[in-house]
């Protein structure tokens, strides 16, 4: 499949990521992110490994210099602080852990642990001996990442809850609306502040100030419990993000092929990941609406919003027939829209689900990570052609729009950052995979 005549467009998207390049990082943006993001970074890695290798691997090297002792890897690693990006490093105030590293400033949450995907994908495009060193020197930081997700993240349950709306990556869900009306707190909870987002981007693009508003009370909670709760079953944001769960499954297998690649022992990494992926399907799916939800952790109900994380499953490989069927007709009938020749991607939200927005961050639009995500796992189930049509129409739109964060893909659109990192770099890898 040549996705579009590829050369132009490559260089476009390697001057994005050579302009947002800080010297050990990638920012995702100019000016709305100046700093280096966890799941970010991963999917920079995937793109640039066709462009810069050696940045590629060292982007990675560099988020997980800043991993903690307990193993967690933070989501944002500060370079500097930056006035640029609220809340910063002071706000976050990362030291107040035992386990954050002295002379690291970074956020005290995750996100979505894409990274052992990117680590393979890298080494896949040098397995030569450079290669293989730098597998050799992630595989123990992997192992320790994936090993605090499940020591202490898995409470009561299998699956991995989050405890903040960011660590989700896909903030404003609607997904997280009623587990966050759950929450309750009185004004003077939250300390005064200024947000800074919307001196970049469009506010109708963004989250509202009582979204911030809890997400702040919600960072408060953390830092007062130094970033790692000693009863999480108190805190008053706990979701088991379907999309986090099922990443994880995906990364477990690519652990594992990381550590028989380079003769590691990998014992124990595959039965965790079926072990992972037998919890998502017995828990996560729903028979009435035909597809898999998140649930919430505090009243083990699964939230009802029908989003584009109920395709994430697929990445497991082992999503059953009949599911199959009813979620490729979900994906086809409610979410995607058509983009240029033979092209699709789909919406965060279907239009007609309560609260959408086609331009506001997470409530609507596609996303390109989106469509690369849930392409992989249409090709986990031999739903090539279909997975095709996504990476398509994910490249079609950055051909015609350039880099958006994320993209109305009706009325053919941009919104938030231009020259954002990922939409970028996942495109170069689209493009190089298809042979474009
Ligand atoms: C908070 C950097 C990040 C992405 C997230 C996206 C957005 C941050 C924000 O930007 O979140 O982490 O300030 O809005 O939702 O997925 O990692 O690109």
């Amino acid at each position: 499949m040549a996705l579009l005549s590829g050369a132009p467009l490559i260089d476009r998207a390697g001057a994005v990521l050579d302009g947002n390049w800080m010297g050990r990082a990638t920012k995702p943006a100019p000016n709305l992110y100046p700093h280096q993001w966890s799941w970010d970074s991963a999917f920079i890695a995937i793109g640039n490994r066709h462009l810069r290798w050696d940045r590629a691997a060292t982007e990675l090297t560099t988020l997980f210099d800043a991993q903690w002792t307990n193993g967690m890897v933070p989501h944002i690693v500060f370079a500097g602080d930056d006035p640029g990006y609220f809340p910063s490093g002071s706000v976050w105030r990362s030291n107040r852990s035992p386990h954050c590293p002295r002379g690291i400033s970074s956020s005290g949450i995750c996100q979505p642990p894409v990274h052992a995907t990117a680590v393979l994908a890298v080494f896949r495009a040098r397995p030569d001996e450079d290669g293989e060193r730098f597998v050799r020197s992630l595989i123990p930081k992997l192992v320790a990442w994936h090993d605090y997700l499940h020591r202490v993240r898995a409470v009561g349950s299998p699956l991995i809850e989050i405890w903040h709306p960011w660590e989700s990556g896909r903030d404003n869900n609607p997904e997280w609306d009623g587990p966050l009306s759950a929450v309750r707190f009185s004004p003077d909870e939250v300390p005064s502040y200024r947000r800074v987002d919307t001196d970049h981007a469009d506010a109708g693009d963004r989250p509202s100030d009582a979204e911030y508003d809890v997400y702040l009370y919600l960072v408060e909670q953390l830092k007062a419990n130094r970033h790692e709760p000693e009863a999480p079953q108190a805190m008053p944001f706990r979701v088991r993000d379907v999309l986090l769960n099922s990443i994880l499954v995906r990364a477990e297998h690519d652990l594992a092929r990381l550590c028989d690649l380079v003769g590691v022992d990998s014992a124990g990494r595959r039965d965790r990941a079926v072990g992972l992926a037998e919890a998502i399907h017995t828990t996560l799916w729903s028979e009435k609406s035909g597809l898999y939800h998140s649930q919430n952790a505090i009243d083990s109900r699964l939230i009802p919003a029908r989003t584009s994380g109920a395709f994430l499953p697929m990445l497991t490989g082992s999503v059953e027939d009949g599911r199959l069927v009813r979620l490729l007709n979900a994906l086809q009938r409610d979410f995607l829209v058509p983009v240029g020749d033979d092209g699709a991607v789909p919406l965060t939200i279907p239009v007609d689900e309560p609260g959408f927005d086609a331009g506001r961050y997470w409530r609507g639009p596609a996303w390109i990570n989106m469509c690369w995500l849930i392409a992989e796992g249409l090709d986990a189930h031999g739903q090539e052609h279909l997975a095709d049509r996504l990476r398509r129409g994910a490249v079609t739109l950055c051909a015609e729009l350039g880099f958006h964060e994320y993209f109305d893909p009706r009325q053919r659109s941009g919104h938030g950052s231009d020259d954002f990192s990922w939409s970028a770099a996942l495109t170069v890898d689209l493009i190089h995979r298809s042979g474009g």
